[in-house]
């Protein structure tokens, strides 16, 4: 008897585990920031939630939404179609993709741009991390009046720093799964950035950028992560330090 209770509380919670209600994503705090275009409010309004370059094509699915930072887990929330990208309302053979994203590291005093770039790929949702040097080549947005949201897109060479890893991605989620940001069906890519730990450079805060090939919009975020404190390591070194002295004693 008391065996078959159990079984059943067992069959219970995995029933509850694996059709229960689908697990919201831990956004965190959201970290966007200004792209520095626009004025006011409305569609080419300051905010970045229902805002898109002035003078694009405005609607949410061309809208860039926000980005959120929990740990080191980024979240990044459209109504954009991140993974097959959007048509071009006006020519329908041009299709817009998704750019690679973009990463720097000195956010107080930026001499060189972006210093990392995240090549995203939305058919395996895989990312490698790369070094951006003199011989990186970026590609620019489709729309040149739209050359403030560069770079778009990761080319060829810069400094293979052999980091990978994949990410997630979430279609049609509502508002209240994404912090209640407007327009009725997002689209998010969540990804782990506890890489930035090991890049050369990294303070412990990081500028990051997103846009699409046309440039319809600029995505911009400045987020804050720990970095291992100078007297964690020295407590692990004296640790070992510790053991190593131990280890002598017992000999
Ligand atoms: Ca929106
Ligand atoms: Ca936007
Ligand atoms: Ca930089
Ligand atoms: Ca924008």
């Amino acid at each position: 008897m008391k065996m078959i209770s159990r079984t059943l509380i067992c069959f219970a919670l995995a029933t509850i585990l694996f059709t229960g209600p689908a697990l919201a994503i831990p956004l965190g705090t959201n970290i966007t920031i200004w792209d520095k275009d626009g004025s006011g409010t409305g569609w080419s309004g300051i905010q970045e939630d229902q805002e898109v370059t002035p003078g694009c094509v405005t609607g949410q699915q061309w809208d860039l939404e926000g980005f959120y930072l929990d740990g080191y887990t980024l979240t990044m929330v459209g109504g954009y179609n991140f993974k097959d990208g959007e048509v071009d309302p006006y020519r329908i053979s041009n299709l817009y993709r998704s750019g690679d994203l973009f990463i720097n590291v000195d956010t107080a005093n930026d001499t060189d741009g972006y210093d990392y770039v995240v090549d995203l790929d939305f058919s395996t949702n895989t990312f490698k991390v790369l070094g951006i040097d003199g011989d990186t080549v970026l590609s620019s947005v489709y729309f040149s009046q739209n050359g403030a949201a560069n770079p778009w897109q990761y080319v060829s060479g810069g400094d293979d720093l052999n980091i990978s890893g994949t990410f997630s991605y979430y279609s049609g989620l509502g508002d209240s799964e994404v912090d209640n940001l407007l327009g009725g069906s997002h689209n998010a890519v969540v990804l782990d950035l506890g890489f930035l730990q090991s890049l050369s450079g990294f303070n412990g805060e990081f500028i990051t950028h997103f846009t699409m090939q046309c440039g319809n919009d600029n995505l911009m975020g400045k987020g804050s992560a720990p970095v291992p404190e100078p007297a964690t390591l020295l407590l692990l070194g004296s640790g070992l330090l510790g053991l190593a002295g131990f280890r002598r004693k017992t000999k």
